[in-house]
C-alpha cells in the first residue's frame, strides 16, 4: 500500500547522528549488500522492496547481536538479580524504527539505503505489526521490555510466539468483521528459533503416590498427554544500545508430529490429528479484551507457556548456581495479570516433587520469587477456572492448589479469624456457581507483592477485590502507576517535536524525561509557540492524507481533532463521545449561523469478536459520521472519522496528530490507561473522568491544563446504589432526550430504523456505565474545551504543558519503581 508509505511519519531523527560519518554509512552499505546475496539470495538487480527489507534488518541485526552476548553473558559473571516477566501478550509493533533509533543509526542507515537507491521510510511499512496482544496490558509489556533494558536490567519476556496475532478488523458498511492477522506469512527477521531449547509440558493423566523406605511420600504426575515448547528469541535493544534483553516466546510442537502407520493405513488426516491438537496451542492470540475466554484451550496455553518458563527460568538458575534454593535471592518472576498465575502451582510441583525440596521450603521460595500486577476490577475479567476441568487437564497442579489453600486458611483461623464470611471471601475456591479456582487469589497468595497499575486503582484494588485478603497481608498491596516508552511514543512517532524539544530544553531530554520541564517557561514565547504550532500542524496533514486514504472522509488540518483511540468497551464509554456528536450536530443545525468550533472526531479501536453490544456501538459511530459526514448544512463544523484497524503503527501516526485526548470512562473501572499518556505527551489537552491514571496526569500537567467532568468513582458507586434506571435523568436533559429519540427511531440507520431501539432501551433502563448520567456535564465541558480551543495562546501554552509535565509518566520510572520496590534488583554492571 503505496499510500500508507507516503503517510507515516518519518523515523526518529534524534540528532546522535544527523551527520553520519562517511566511513560508517559505506560499512552499513556494504553490510546491507552482503546480507541481500548471502541471506537473502538476491542480487541487486533482481531484489524486491520486501527483499531489501530483509537486508536491512539482517544488517541492523547484526549490530545489536554482539551486545546481546555481551549482556548474556555479563549476566552470568556479574550475577545481578534476575527479572522474569510473564506475560500471554506483548503487542510490540515493528522493530525496525525502534533497533535503529537505540541503536543511535537511524541517519546513517538513511544515507545507506540512499545511496542503494531505496527509501527507508518505504522499507519501514513493508514491517508487519506484532500484534501480539490485545491492548493496553499487551502493550505496557512491550514498553516494559524496551525500558528494561534501557535501564540495563538483566530481564527475560516470555509468552507466546502465535502464529497469528489480534485479528485484522475490516468495517464493511460499518459492521466490524474479523479476519485472520498473518504476521508470519513472509518469515520474521528479527527471531532466532532455537530448536534445542525445547521443553516437554504434560496434560492430564494422573498422580502417583510413592512411598519411599523411609516411609517419606512423593508424588509423581505421570501426564496422558506431552506438548513441546520451542523457544523463539528476540533481542530487545535498549536505549543507546546499552544493554539487550532477550524477548523469549514459546511455540508448541507435537513430540510424534506424524502416526506413520495411521498414515499408510490411509487415514492422512487422522495421522496427523495429535498435531494438531498440540500445535493449536500457539496457533492464535485469544481476541478477548479484559472478558476471559473461557475456553479449555486458553487455559492449555496459560499452562502451556507459565510450565515452559519456570523450567528454563530453573535450568538457568541451576547452570549458574548448581541448587535451586537460592532461586529467591537471584530470581524475580513478574505475573501479568492472573494469565500466568498457574505458575505458583507449577513452581511449587517443579520445586517439590522435581527437586525435592521440602513443602515449608519450596513454598517461600516461590514467594519470594513471584510477584502479581492485577490490571482490572471488572468482575467478568477476574480468572476463575473451574475445579473439574483443573482436576482433568493438571491434577497435580489442583492437588498442590487444595493444600496451599488448606494451609491457608489454616493460618487464618490460627491468627484469630473464625468468621464463616471471612474465610469464604479469602479461600481460592469460589463455591458460588459451582466449585472454582479463584486465579487472583492464587497468584495473590503466591506472591510477596501484589501491585495495582495506577493510585486509584491500587486504592479501589484494596478496598474490593482484595478488601478482605489486604487486611489479613497488609504489605502486600503497593501501586505501581504505569508507563510509557519514550523512545516510541515521542522519539520514534514524532521526531518534528523531540526535535523541537531538544533545541529548546537540550539533549538531555534524550536520557531524562523529567528534563521536560524546561520548556514551561516556553509555554507563552510567541516563537516557540509558533514552532509547536507548525509541528502539530504538519502531522495532522499527514494524519488527514490517511483518513482520506481509509475512511474517504476529507478533513481540514486546522480544525480540532478529536480523538478517542482504544478498545471498544461498555466502560470506556465510546457511546458517550457518539452522543455528544450527535448533540452537537444537533446544535449546529439549530443554529448554524453561530460561531462553531469546527472539529472531526476521530474514533479508532477494535471490539472483542464475540461482544456484540461493542460491534453495535462501532456501527453506530459508523452511522452517525455517514449522516453528519453528507449533511452539507454541518459541512466543515463537524466530520466523523473512523480508523478501521487499529494498532500499534496507526496509533504512531494518530497520537502526535490529536488535540484532543478522550479518556471517559466511568470513574473507578478504567485501571490506569496509557493511551491518555501517549497522547499528553504528545500535547493533546485531555477531557476526561477522575478515572485510572488521568487522576495523576491532572496533578502533573496542572489542573488548568486538563478538563476533568463527571462522577468520581465514589459518586458512581453511590448513584448505582440507587438504581441505574435513567428516566429521570433523561427527562432531565433535553439535548439528552433529543439524542437518543434520535438514534432510537431510526434517524441514523434509515435502512434500518429498528437497529438502535435496544440499546438505547439499555441506556434508558439499565444504564450501567452511567452514560446518561455523565452526559449533561460531558457536553458542558465539551463547550469548554471549544472555548479554550478558540483563545489559541490559552490552548496552546496548556499544549506545551502537557508536554512539559509528563516526564513522570516515563516507563523507565515505572521500572524503577518495580526494580526498587518489588524485584529488588540493580541495573546490570558494564558488560
Ligand atoms: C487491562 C486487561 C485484560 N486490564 C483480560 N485487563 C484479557 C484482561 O485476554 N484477556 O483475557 C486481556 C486484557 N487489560 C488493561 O491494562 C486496563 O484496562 C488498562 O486500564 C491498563 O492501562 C492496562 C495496562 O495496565
Amino acid at each position: 500500500n503505496t499510500s500508507e508509505a507516503a503517510c507515516a511519519p518519518s523515523l526518529a531523527d534524534t540528532g546522535r547522528d544527523i551527520a553520519p560519518a562517511a566511513d560508517s554509512v559505506a560499512n552499513l552499505r556494504e553490510a546491507i549488500l552482503r546480507r541481500l546475496t548471502y541471506s537473502v539470495g538476491k542480487n541487486q538487480a533482481s531484489a524486491s522492496e520486501y527483499d531489501w527489507y530483509l537486508a536491512v534488518v539482517y544488517a541492523t541485526r547484526d549490530r545489536i547481536v554482539e551486545g546481546w552476548m555481551a549482556s548474556t553473558n555479563a549476566a552470568y559473571v556479574h550475577g545481578p538479580k534476575r527479572v522474569y516477566y510473564l506475560s500471554l501478550e506483548f503487542l510490540i509493533g515493528r522493530l525496525l524504527g525502534d533497533a535503529l533509533n537505540n541503536l543511535g543509526l537511524t541517519e546513517t542507515m538513511r544515507a545507506a539505503t540512499r545511496e542503494l537507491g531505496v527509501d527507508l521510510e518505504r522499507l519501514r511499512t513493508l514491517e508487519p505489526d506484532a500484534a501480539l496482544g490485545n491492548g493496553g496490558l499487551g502493550r505496557l509489556a512491550a514498553c516494559f521490555m524496551e525500558s528494561m533494558a534501557t535501564l540495563s536490567i538483566a530481564a527475560h519476556g516470555y509468552g507466546i510466539r502465535y502464529d497469528h496475532g489480534l485479528f485484522r478488523q475490516v468495517l464493511k458498511d460499518g459492521w466490524q468483521q474479523e479476519y485472520p492477522e498473518d504476521w508470519l506469512a513472509l518469515g520474521n527477521p528479527w527471531e532466532f528459533k532455537r530448536p534445542e531449547v525445547c521443553y516437554r509440558i504434560g496434560f492430564g493423566g494422573a498422580v502417583e503416590a510413592l512411598t519411599s523406605p523411609d516411609g517419606a511420600t512423593r508424588y509423581a504426575w505421570k501426564p496422558a498427554e506431552y506438548v513441546e515448547a520451542i523457544a523463539y528469541d528476540t533481542p530487545v535493544v535498549g536505549w543507546r544500545g546499552a544493554h539487550v534483553n532477550t524477548l523469549r516466546l514459546w511455540s508448541a510442537r507435537a513430540c510424534d508430529p506424524l502416526q506413520l502407520d495411521v498414515f499408510n493405513a490411509g487415514d492422512y488426516v487422522g495421522a496427523v490429528a495429535d498435531k494438531m491438537r498440540a500445535e493449536a496451542i500457539s496457533k492464535v492470540l485469544y481476541p478477548s479484551d479484559e472478558t476471559p475466554a473461557g475456553q479449555e484451550l486458553r487455559l492449555r496455553q496459560e499452562y502451556f507457556f507459565a510450565s515452559a518458563s519456570l523450567q528454563d527460568a530453573l535450568r538457568r538458575h541451576l547452570k549458574q548456581y548448581q541448587e535451586v534454593r537460592s532461586l529467591a535471592e537471584h530470581v524475580a518472576i513478574q505475573l501479568n495479570d492472573t494469565h500466568p498465575a498457574i505458575s505458583v502451582a507449577e513452581l511449587m510441583r517443579l520445586l517439590v516433587d522435581v527437586h525435592g525440596i521440602a513443602w515449608e521450603e519450596a513454598w517461600k521460595i516461590t514467594q519470594g520469587t513471584i510477584s502479581y500486577t492485577n490490571h482490572t476490577l471488572l468482575p467478568e475479567a477476574l480468572e476463575s477456572w473451574p475445579v473439574p476441568l483443573l482436576e482433568r487437564m493438571l491434577p497435580r497442579q489442583m492437588q498442590i492448589i487444595y493444600l496451599i489453600n488448606a494451609l491457608h486458611l489454616d493460618s487464618v483461623r490460627k491468627s484469630g479469624h473464625t468468621d464463616a464470611r471471612l474465610i469464604a471471601a479469602v479461600s481460592m475456591i469460589d463455591e458460588h456457581a459451582g466449585r472454582r479456582v479463584r486465579m487472583g487469589h492464587l497468584a495473590f497468595i503466591g506472591s510477596h507483592k501484589v501491585n495495582g497499575v495506577s493510585a486509584l486503582h491500587s486504592k479501589l484494588l484494596k478496598q474490593t477485590v482484595f478488601r478482605d485478603l489486604g487486611t489479613l497481608y497488609p504489605d502486600r498491596i503497593v501501586n505501581k502507576t504505569n508507563g510509557i516508552t519514550f523512545r516510541r511514543w515521542l522519539f520514534e512517532a514524532n521526531p518534528g517535536l523531540t526535535r523541537l524539544l531538544a533545541d529548546t530544553a537540550g539533549e538531555g531530554i534524550y536520557d531524562d524525561p523529567m528534563a521536560l520541564r524546561k520548556i514551561a517557561p516556553y509555554a507563552s514565547d510567541a516563537a516557540f509557540v509558533g514552532e509547536f504550532a507548525a509541528v502539530k500542524r504538519q502531522n495532522k496533514v499527514a494524519l488527514a492524507k490517511i483518513i482520506l486514504d481509509r475512511c474517504h472522509v476529507k478533513v481540514d488540518p486546522d480544525v480540532l481533532f478529536d480523538v478517542q483511540i482504544k478498545r471498544v468497551h461498555e466502560y470506556k464509554r465510546q457511546l458517550l463521545n457518539i452522543l455528544e456528536t450527535v448533540a452537537l450536530y444537533d446544535a449546529i443545525r439549530a443554529q448554524p449561523y453561530l460561531d462553531w468550533v469546527p472539529r472531526v472526531k476521530i474514533f479508532a479501536g477494535k471490539a472483542a469478536a464475540s461482544y456484540h453490544h461493542a460491534k453495535l456501538i462501532i456501527k453506530l459511530a459508523n452511522d452517525v459520521a455517514n449522516v453528519i459526514n453528507n449533511d452539507p448544512t454541518v459541512r466543515g463544523m463537524l466530520k466523523v472519522a473512523y480508523l478501521p484497524n487499529y494498532n500499534v503503527s496507526l496509533a504512531e501516526s494518530i497520537i502526535p496528530a490529536s488535540d484532543l485526548s478522550e479518556q471517559i470512562s466511568t470513574a473507578g473501572m478504567e485501571a490506569s490507561g496509557t493511551g491518555n499518556m501517549k497522547l499528553a505527551l504528545n500535547g493533546a489537552l485531555t477531557i476526561g473522568t477522575l478515572d485510572g491514571a488521568n487522576v495523576e496526569i491532572k496533578q502533573h500537567v496542572g489542573d488548568e491544563n486538563i478538563f476533568i467532568f463527571g462522577m468520581t468513582a465514589e459518586q458512581v458507586a453511590q448513584r448505582r446504589g440507587r438504581g441505574i434506571d435513567m428516566r429521570e435523568t433523561i427527562a432531565r436533559s433535553p439535548a439528552l432526550r433529543e439524542v437518543l429519540d434520535a438514534i432510537g427511531s431510526g434517524v441514523f440507520s434509515p435502512d434500518d430504523p429498528g437497529r438502535y431501539a435496544g440499546l438505547v432501551d439499555i441506556l434508558t433502563h439499565h444504564d450501567h456505565f452511567l452514560v446518561c448520567e455523565d452526559f449533561d456535564a460531558y457536553y458542558a465541558c465539551q463547550r469548554e474545551v471549544a472555548a479554550k480551543w478558540l483563545d489559541r495562546a490559552a490552548w496552546w501554552k496548556a499544549s506545551i504543558l502537557n508536554t512539559a509535565g509528563m516526564g513522570w509518566f516515563s516507563s523507565d520510572r515505572t521500572i524503577a519503581e518495580y526494580a526498587d520496590e518489588i524485584w529488588k534488583t540493580q541495573a546490570q554492571k558494564k558488560e
